[in-house]
This record gives structure tokens, C-alpha cells and sequence, in this order.
């Protein structure tokens, strides 16, 4: 497997520290986010939202999103024990597996921060909901 890094990230550190805790051989791939090295058509092929880290699987699948990669790698191993995961979502592929974890993470990292929020904390969706 592949890791597409950068290494001052903290979001590739964690899954740096976590493969390295799980003895896992990959290729590690330096990425320099301030360099240019995401904005190429290359790497946009690796993740259209053009962010490190990326873990690509020895299939060519790849994972985005440093939660999603370590839920990936965790399960199964005492990190996330119990096996796979039983979600009928998780079924197929492990990119399939994991991309609930993706999705949540990316939702909430890119797109609910641009959602209003109460001083409660509640958003206009929560507070003015479609009826
Ligand atoms: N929510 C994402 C955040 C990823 C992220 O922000 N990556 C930064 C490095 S920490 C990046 O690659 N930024 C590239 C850019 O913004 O151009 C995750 O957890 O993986």
C-alpha cells in the first residue's frame, strides 16, 4: 500500500503513527501541499479535493480522510477489534467499507462549518426544518 504524505501534517502523522504501531510496510509518497503538489491533474486523480493523506491499496482503491484511513486500518486489529464491519454498507469493497467514515468526516470538516450556528449550537436546517 501507498500513503500519499505530507509530513509536517497531523493528519498524515496519526496515520504515520498508526501503521507504524501495526508494523504495516507501505510506500510512502512525500506530498508538498505549499509546493504545487496537489494541484496537478495527477494528483487530482488520487483525491479530486486535492488533501493529503490518501492511503492507496494495493488494488489502485483509494481512501481519503485521516478518520477513514484509520478506521481502515484498525479494524480487525486490537486498535478496533470484532472484525470488519457488519454495516450492510460496508459489504463490498474496503473503499466501500469505508466510506461512511469518510463521508462523516468530510461532511463535518468541509461542509457543516459553513452552516450557521446558534449560540445553542443548533443550525438554521435544525431550527427551520422542511415540512
Ligand atoms: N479532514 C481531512 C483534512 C485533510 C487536510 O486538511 N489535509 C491538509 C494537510 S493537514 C492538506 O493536505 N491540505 C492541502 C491543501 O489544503 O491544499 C482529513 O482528516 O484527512
Amino acid at each position: 500500500m501507498r500513503l500519499y504524505d505530507y509530513a509536517a501534517s497531523g493528519n498524515c502523522y496519526k496515520v504515520r503513527l498508526l501503521l507504524a504501531l501495526l508494523g504495516t510496510d507501505y510506500e510512502r509518497v512525500p506530498i508538498d501541499i505549499f509546493g504545487g503538489d496537489t494541484l496537478t491533474d495527477e494528483y487530482a486523480r488520487v483525491n479530486p479535493v486535492r488533501e493529503t493523506p490518501v492511503l492507496q491499496l494495493d488494488t489502485g482503491e483509494t481512501i481519503a480522510q485521516s478518520n477513514a484511513i484509520l478506521w481502515y486500518l484498525a479494524e480487525g486489529t486490537r486498535f478496533l477489534p470484532g472484525g470488519r464491519s457488519p454495516s450492510p454498507t460496508a459489504a463490498r469493497s474496503p473503499t466501500c467499507r469505508s466510506s461512511p467514515t469518510r463521508t462523516l468526516p468530510l461532511t463535518r470538516a468541509s461542509i457543516s462549518p459553513s452552516i450557521p450556528r446558534s449560540s445553542t449550537g443548533s443550525t438554521a436546517f435544525e431550527r427551520f426544518p422542511a415540512t
